[in-house]
């Protein structure tokens, strides 16, 4: 690795269409915290760069759909993703917005730099248009079914399901998203920026300079490279974006991938004003870009490009993109309201931000889609955080409170379990250091809960609560060793869980986490008094689990019933045809379950013909007892049929509703059974 003398950390801009939610976090920002964290405690220069992209069609979309102002959305989301960012511990130096007059300005120059340079070539094609709406369509207000692996659901602009990224006239069956309506083909202008200009040397720099990519980042880059970059239009004829600053433009914006990677420019400034150009183009600035695998195109291909074509800017040194989490094994999705959203979690679970940030890196999408269940939540925080790591530092403030009135002992000699202990918490916290370098922070995290586990191994093989009696001088040893530990523990947590590494570092009134103090064991002086035990994290109840798994349990049904629609009419039927079908009324009498079967019930009904038996595939909507003495209609002239060996003389009739449950029919005045219905 080049010697850098700062590191310039970026993290993706959420569209400001919605609050932020597990998705995000485990992708992106928990991760780049993290890292921000661990190279401020190593000394490092750092600015952490993180902003709301208010631009591009998903917040036009958005504000459609509610029949308000695009900037009311912007406003609305960028405020509670802000505050949830803030109230997490994502400790971003500067939270921007691309709506910003800086940034309007920024991206505005940037773009007349390079068209004044002469880096884009201008065309005019045929583009989507939406007759009935008026406008062009492109990015996300077009879907259709993409030409590389026929996903029916692929934007304009990419395919989430293979990743490519699209021009819009590439899918097939093209449908707008504003009316529905299959758009048709309208010339209209625009600027390109020719990719395949830089082609070979982003294949040299990414290629060969930078195989250390993480694996998955690298084999995209590879595979775009491989199929021939094209030019790229840079602007749209759109009425929400950055005007394009040049002549002869009017009506049109910049494309929001070429001013959202901008923002990260125009946040620096905002930050730290005239020297901004420290943190962009000085090559001993190193730059990183945190995003999740559906943004790599764009940062490393797009906006590489875009960098050289200026000319006066460092490129990237890493893009450690992470892959996609699931929510209970089903797709996170804004657009279905199917997520754990950041802002509710603080709400219903408040004081909880570690565990939310511990389960998010333990469980993280490094190499490969994960899941998030709310049961391994509950497993996580109960089993590794409050058994391991809380309850060391439990055991170990509390003894010394017993023993010594919270003062940590003066140790005397160490014997062989003493050394062996420090050399493995050295070990681990060798290993978690190369790991953070390498953004391994599951494998990093793994390292941090082993202190714990060291500790704890340490106490019952010590024990030092049947020592105090016999050798109480080993005992001191032991304690202080002890202390020692829970100061390592407060240092390498401190970027993974900062909330409770603070009340641990207060605990021992330690002033200042530096990464230089993990693994030494002389943190603590002699004779320290220390707080009483903190409560550093706390069960989840399986009350908790219910309520979450309930909620997204809602939200499904709610959105099964908002996409629910009748199905099609049958072809016509003839009077004669209907007429022969005998529809009467009857009246419930008895109505059981047939075991051994978990769908049929079996019904008496009075058809006031002497009555009969009917059964009905109904036992997942009815427990049996609630229709006895309803009335109800069947089908009275269907051959008898047998059914789990019991014979059925009909059909009940009942309606089936958007979850796939039953509603039986039946009159809606008093009605004599065996009444005919037609
Ligand atoms: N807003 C895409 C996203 O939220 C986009 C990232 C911009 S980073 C410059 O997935
Ligand atoms: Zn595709």
């Amino acid at each position: 690795m080049k010697d850098f003398k700062r590191t310039l950390i970026t993290s993706a801009l959420p569209y400001a269409n919605g609050p932020v939610h597990i998705g995000h976090l485990a992708g992106v920002y928990v991760p780049a915290d993290i890292y921000a964290r661990y190279l401020r405690m190593k000394g490092e220069e750092v600015l952490f760069v993180g902003g709301s992209d208010e631009h591009g069609v998903p917040i036009t979309i958005k504000a459609k759909k509610e029949g308000v102002t695009p900037q009311d959305i912007v406003d609305r989301y960028h405020n509670i993703i802000k505050k949830s960012f803030a109230d997490l511990g994502i400790s971003f130096d500067v939270y921007g917005r691309t709506t910003s007059e800086t940034h309007r300005r920024t991206a505005s120059d940037f773009f007349r730099r390079l068209y004044e340079k002469g880096e884009f070539i201008e065309k005019t094609s045929e583009q989507l248009y939406d007759e009935q709406a008026g406008q062009f369509l492109a990015d996300r207000y077009v879907t259709g079914t993409c030409p590389h692996c026929g996903n029916e659901h692929a934007y304009g602009d990419q395919c989430e399901q293979c990743g490519t990224s699209l021009n819009a006239t590439d899918l097939i069956n093209p449908k707008s998203a504003i009316t529905g309506n299959t758009p048709v083909l309208r010339e209209t202008s625009h600027w390109y920026l020719p990719l395949d200009k830089w082609e070979p040397r982003l294949r040299q720099w990414i290629l060969e300079e930078h195989k250390e990519w993480k694996s998955n980042v690298y084999g995209q880059c590879k595979s775009w490279l491989d199929m021939g970059l094209q030019p790229r239009a840079v602007s749209r004829d759109l009425d929400w974006g950055i005007p394009v600053p040049v002549e002869g433009a009017e009506g049109k914006v910049l494309y929001v991938w070429f001013d959202a990677p901008i923002g990260y420019i125009s946040n620096t400034i905002d930050c730290v004003g005239d020297d901004w150009e420290r943190w962009w183009k000085d090559p001993s600035t190193r730059m990183l870009h945190f995003i999740g695998k559906d943004n790599i195109v764009f940062h490393c291909i797009v906006f590489p490009a875009m960098l050289m074509a200026d000319g006066s800017y460092n490129l990237p040194d890493n893009v450690p993109a992470n892959e996609f989490l699931n929510l209970e094994d089903d797709k996170i999705s804004t657009s279905r309201n199917y997520a754990v959203w950041l802002h509710e979690y603080l709400q219903e679970l408040p004081g909880r931000q570690d565990e939310l940030r511990y389960v998010l890196t333990a469980n993280a999408p490094e190499t490969k889609d994960n899941n998030f269940t709310w049961q391994d939540y509950q497993a996580r925080v109960n089993s590794e955080l409050v058994a391991i790591f809380g309850n060391f530092v439990n055991r170990a403030v509390v003894l010394m409170h017993k023993y010594y009135e919270g003062a940590v002992p003066a140790r005397g000699e160490l014997l062989d379990i003493d050394r062996t202990m420090m050399a493995e918490v050295q070990e681990s916290v060798k290993r978690l250091g190369e790991n953070l370098d390498n953004f391994k922070f599951r494998e990093g995290l793994k390292e941090a809960m082993n202190v714990a586990r060291i500790g704890n191994k340490y106490l019952a093989d010590c024990e030092p609560w049947k020592l105090i009696k016999t050798d109480p001088e080993r005992v001191k040893t032991i304690m202080n060793l002890a202390a020692q530990l829970c100061a390592n523990l407060a240092v390498v947590f401190e970027p993974f869980t900062p909330f409770s590494a603070a009340r641990l570092a207060e605990t021992f009134h330690m002033q200042q986490l530096r990464w230089d103090m993990a693994g030494r064991l002389d943190l603590i002086a002699d004779g320290l008094v220390t707080e009483k035990a903190p409560l550093l994290f706390e069960k989840v109840e399986d009350s908790v689990v219910e309520a979450q798994v309930e909620k997204l349990r809602k939200t499904v049904e709610q959105n099964l019933l908002d996409a629910w629609q009748p199905e099609a009419v049958k072809s016509d039927v003839s009077y004669d045809d209907f007429a022969r079908m005998d529809i009467r009324v009857g009246r419930v009498t008895e109505c059981m379950k047939v075991p051994k079967s978990k769908k049929l019930l079996e019904f008496r009904i009075d058809d006031g013909m002497g009555g009969r038996t009917i059964l009905s595939g109904i036992a997942a909507s009815y427990q049996p007892e609630d229709l006895i003495g309803k009335e109800i209609c069947f089908i009275a002239n269907f051959p008898p049929r047998k059914m789990m060996g019991r014979e059925s003389n009909g059909m009940i009739l009942s309606a089936v509703n958007p979850d796939g449950s039953l509603t039986v029919i039946g009159p809606q005045g008093e009605v004599k059974p065996g009444s005919t219905v037609g």
